[in-house]
């Protein structure tokens, strides 16, 4: 019995040690979590002839095997410890001190390490210790009842208990004593994984980051021009040409952004191909890169609504690629998936149909934003988002549509999802009061990859007027526009609409997003003053 009592608690107390530490590393560095460090200060201690030949049997595997090798290590101490400690907590203590120790010097001595690394050792070690004793506690008020007389109530005030003799000791002679003890341990292992968990998590986050910050763009081989000079009237209220990152809007199903760090990326590109192709993020980099400035829209944006944003991106061309590895012709469907396991599927025939579909490293100017899809995501002029725009994007398998319904499909949303033609009005807001007399009225129109030709407004149900369009960066980014329009006092409505490259005009009939993208025109209430 004491064996068993003695193992759930050294276990207990070394994970809440672990976990804690874990997560305190996640703020002060990934490599001053205690098992990482040891792991690698075991690495730099290990003899050159070990070290080879652990990378010749376990290869890829061979920091994994490490990292089990320190968890089976520590595990083994902790039954030990924690089999003394249940007479003793003092040992528990002791040796919780000495791991902290070990922890702490090894982090210390990280060739980039900092005092602050001190810190993860030294948080585990107390809070492993708070646990012990919390444990201890249980046992030696639940063993107290055991005995009888003036005793008791020492054995009852704490780690006196230790000193009942062994014949005296019998942990739960009760259920409940048992019970408690055990709910205890078991709410002890569960804050050590949700610990470990969030420091795994944060330190990924801060990895991702970190790679982030190291990725210098190369130059595109086909450079955008800069925009034309008229792309952006400047008018206050009206959403700027370029969506700054920090703007741009961003739908995807991440609980928690997933983390990827450049160096871990990888591409598979399989399925019916001639040749798999498996491509690194370097690779990706030394391929021809395109610049490109593109729209992209939310199949879920309401009229009117905020889920649309204009960037230049840069690129490798999605269609070079696949035509490297032979797509089969009787593929339709390019079935991109996330890292975190979401799936998205694209016409085959979009992605090769000589627009610029891509895999995109650069947005704005920079690598693009985690929340964004980092390292690596795709981009193809006229769909929705939820069919053609994957982040974290890791593989691409050719299939067809019969054969695989991705994340939204599965949904009830539509498999073929082209941006529809819209326009919003974006200032005046809705029931502003600007004075009476002429009103700047400005907005954005959108309808990718045919392009907008005109825009119209109207007040109160009068005549359609045509706006101002800015000028046309290319027929794959929305436009701002604009008019003046005299207003007199009062509430007036003011409504908008686009007609598209072709000549057709916005519908005004009202559709919901679902499943195939919202229609109808953008109108608002005003009260002019
Ligand atoms: N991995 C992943 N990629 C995704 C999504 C997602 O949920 N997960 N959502 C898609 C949808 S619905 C849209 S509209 C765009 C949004 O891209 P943004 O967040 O960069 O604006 O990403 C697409 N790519
Ligand atoms: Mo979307």
């Amino acid at each position: 019995m004491t064996t068993r009592v003695g193992a759930v608690l050294g276990v207990a107390s070394a994970a809440v040690a672990l976990g804690v530490a874990h997560l305190v590393a996640a703020f002060v560095g990934g490599e001053s979590s205690p098992v990482i460090a040891v792991g690698s200060a075991a690495i730099d201690l290990t003899p050159e002839w070990l070290k080879s030949f652990a990378i010749r049997t376990f290869g890829e595997q061979d920091k994994l095997v490490l990292l089990i090798g320190v968890g089976v290590v520590v595990t083994v101490l902790a039954i030990v410890l924690g089999i003394a400690s249940v007479r003793r907590p003092r040992t528990g203590l002791v040796g919780l001190a000495v791991l902290g120790a070990v922890g702490t010097v090894a982090a210390l001595t990280r060739p980039t390490s900092t005092a602050v690394d001190a810190l993860p050792a030294l948080f585990g070690a107390g809070a492993g210790a708070a646990t012990l004793l919390v444990l201890h506690r249980r046992l030696a008020s639940t063993t107290a009842t055991t005995t009888t007389g003036a005793e008791a109530t020492t054995h009852a005030a704490g780690p006196a208990t230790a000193q009942a003799g062994a014949e005296t000791y019998r942990p739960f002679p009760d259920g409940v004593g048992r019970r408690r003890f055990l709910v205890a341990s078991g709410v002890s292992l569960g804050v050590a994984a949700a610990a470990g968990a969030f420091g795994q998590l944060f330190s990924r986050r801060k990895q991702a980051d970190a790679s982030r910050a190291a990725i210098t763009l190369p130059a595109p081989s086909a450079q955008a021009p800069p925009a034309p000079s008229g792309v952006d009237f400047g008018v206050e209220g009206l959403s700027p040409y370029y969506t700054p990152n920090a703007e741009f809007y961003r739908v995807d199903t991440a609980l928690i952004v997933p983390s990827v760090p450049a160096e871990d990326w990888s591409l598979r590109v399989h399925g019916m191909v001639e040749r798999e192709i498996t491509l690194d993020f370097e690779q990706l980099m030394a391929r021809p890169l395109i610049e490109r400035d593109i729209t992209l829209a939310c199949v879920s944006n309401e009229v009117g609504g905020p889920y649309v944003g204009n960037a230049r991106w840069i690129g490798a061309p999605l269609a070079s690629l696949l035509d490297e590895a032979g797509v089969a012709p009787a593929s339709t469907q390019l079935v991109s998936t996330a890292v975190d396991g979401f799936t998205i599927g694209t016409p085959v025939k979009a992605v090769t149909d000589g627009r610029d579909a891509m895999l995109a490293i650069g947005m704005n100017g920079e690598p693009l934003p985690v929340e964004h899809g980092f390292p690596v995501r795709m981009v193809v002029p006229g769909l929705y988002g939820y069919v053609s725009a994957t982040k974290w994007v890791v593989d691409l398998e050719l299939s067809t549509f019969e054969e695989f319904d991705p994340y939204w499909i599965r949904r009830g949303w539509a498999e073929q999802a082209p941006i529809k033609t819209q326009s919003r009005i974006d200032t005046p807001r809705p029931l502003a009061s600007p004075p009476a007399g002429d009103v700047v009225i400005a907005g954005v129109a959108w309808a990718q990859h045919t392009g907008i030709e005109a825009v119209e407004v109207r007040v109160d149900e009068g005549a359609w007027t045509n706006a101002e369009l800015a000028t046309e960066d290319t027929i794959d980014t929305w436009r701002q526009w604009r008019i003046v329009m005299p207003l007199q006092s009062g509430n007036r409505r003011i409504e908008v609409r686009a007609t598209d490259a072709t000549g057709e005009v916005q519908t005004d009939e009202r559709a919901e997003p679902f499943p195939d993208g919202a229609t109808g025109q953008h109108s608002i209430v005003i009260q002019v003053g």
